[in-house]
């Protein structure tokens, strides 16, 4: 387990400053953070990127970017997160090279698909109940998440509703990375609760 992806979602930062909940969650610790902005306007999305980019150099941490290839060019971001509406990964590869690609699936067809497909890594969920994502797809639970985590060699991302009581059950799912909005971007202190999460899941 390589711990915790921290995913910035200005809409979840309960009125504060994205530039701050994300240095809160770098100083207590995580291994990969991504900017989730659907709603923000582009210019002010890339000066985000470019402030988080920038956060992330300094922590040793790959910065991602959300949705648009565009913006993660822009922003020199180490990696891009696709969804399953999103470019296919082929034509993305035309413009990004070898950075790394990661893709949203929410069913094991979907796991191999993305494998097959060459994703560097697969987003599987949500394995709990959210309310951070619009219309999300049924929960897969932690069943499917293991299920996911045996079909392909492939780094899996374990998403949707997880908070600090189910780090030891994921820990033994075979998930490599476990991604949060709401229990980093709106805990009352990010940092501690980023940090409370990522040594629960690598310690
Ligand atoms: N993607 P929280 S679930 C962005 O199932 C996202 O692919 C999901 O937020 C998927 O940690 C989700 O607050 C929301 O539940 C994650």
């Amino acid at each position: 387990m390589k711990g915790l992806y921290v995913i910035i979602d200005p809409e979840h930062c309960a009125g504060r400053e994205p530039l701050w909940v994300a240095e809160q969650a770098l100083l207590g610790g995580c291994a990969a953070l991504q900017l989730r902005a659907k709603s923000m306007g582009d210019g002010a999305r890339l000066r985000l990127a470019r402030g988080l980019k920038q956060r992330c150099v300094q922590a040793k941490v790959p910065f991602w970017m959300n949705d648009r290839l565009d913006l993660a060019l822009l922003a020199d971001a180490d990696g891009l997160h696709l969804g399953q509406d999103d470019l296919p990964i082929a034509e993305v590869r035309r413009l990004w090279d070898t950075r790394l690609v990661g893709l949203s699936t929410h069913t094991l067809p979907q796991v191999s698909t993305a494998h097959m497909g060459g994703a560097d890594v697969i987003g599987f969920g949500p394995v709990f109940g959210t309310t951070s994502k619009k219309n999300p797809d049924p929960t897969v639970g932690l069943t499917g998440l293991r299920e996911a985590c045996a079909r392909v060699p492939r780094p899996i991302v374990a998403i949707g509703g997880i908070t600090l009581t189910h780090a030891a059950e994921l820990r033994k799912t075979g998930a490599s990375y476990v991604a949060v909005i709401s229990a980093v971007c709106s805990a009352d202190d990010p940092q501690a609760a980023a940090r409370a999460l990522h040594r629960a899941l690598t310690a």
